[in-house]
């Protein structure tokens, strides 16, 4: 049986006040939750620590946004795996769009950053996806596979989830119909030595399609953005049916 993971990306959003007060209203929601989903809040690193102890004891787990590849060092700006398993954070989101394409994330610069989360006992999250030009172009199909290659190069499947984030239905309300996401996903799983894998789909996921997303057969979770700032927001995802 696939895992079923439900993850907030709250990207640049919410102060430490902020994301006390979320919870406040969140976790109380979760009382009905079936135990069959994981739920994991991947927040700004400034947010780590306060969430850490307020969780202590629930069942949401927390995420980070990015890892570097190094223990330590020069890097001005970046934060190690082991500062975040000191913390209690147990997953990282590696190679987000928005990563790739404001910071100069490279498949390579992925590769190294997923090896190194689970080398410091991290369970990254691989992100992948096309842009409207490249699905435009009929490359949807060869960019996922390249962009798998090349990012799960001497990754341990075992501790790894993919999310499939194609990027014009990012942030735009324009989601990917169901069918298609699965379709994709099928395609993402298809290229994997793993078969169990817990393989995502990420963008515009809301409460009015979280249900029809999920009843799809290959898709075993949500990567969701926008839709995971607002409790009761998150609360209807988080308890699809
Ligand atoms: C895709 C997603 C979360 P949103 O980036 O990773 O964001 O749900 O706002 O499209």
């Amino acid at each position: 049986m696939r895992k079923k993971v439900i993850a907030g990306n709250w990207k640049m959003y919410k102060t430490q006040a902020e994301a006390s007060e979320f919870l406040l209203n969140f976790l109380h929601t979760l009382e009905d939750t079936p135990e069959d989903r994981e739920i994991i809040l991947c927040v700004p690193f400034t947010d780590l620590g306060i969430l850490s102890k307020s969780l202590h004891g629930s069942r949401v787990q927390l995420g980070a946004q990015n890892v570097h590849w190094e223990e330590q060092g020069a890097y001005t700006g970046e934060i190690s795996g082991p500062m975040l398993t000191e913390i209690g954070v147990r997953y990282a989101i590696v190679g987000h769009s928005e990563r790739r394409q404001y910071f100069n994330e490279t498949d390579e610069t992925v590769n190294l950053r997923l090896i190194a989360a689970q080398r410091y006992g991290l369970t990254p999250i691989l992100c992948v996806g096309e842009s409207k030009q490249q699905r435009d172009a009929g490359e949807t199909e060869s960019l996922i596979i390249s962009q798998l290659a090349k990012g799960l190069e001497d990754v341990d499947q075992n501790n790894v989830i993919i999310a499939y984030e194609p990027i014009w239905a990012i942030g735009t309300g324009d989601t990917c119909e169901a069918i298609e996401a699965n379709r994709v996903i099928g395609l993402i799983r298809s290229q994997l030595t793993n078969p169990d894998v817990t393989i995502q789909y990420g963008g515009s996921v809301k409460p009015n399609n979280i249900d029809e997303i999920m009843a799809q057969p290959e898709i075993d979770g949500a990567l969701v953005g926008g839709a995971s700032l607002e409790p009761s927001s998150f609360a209807r995802i988080v308890n699809y049916k």
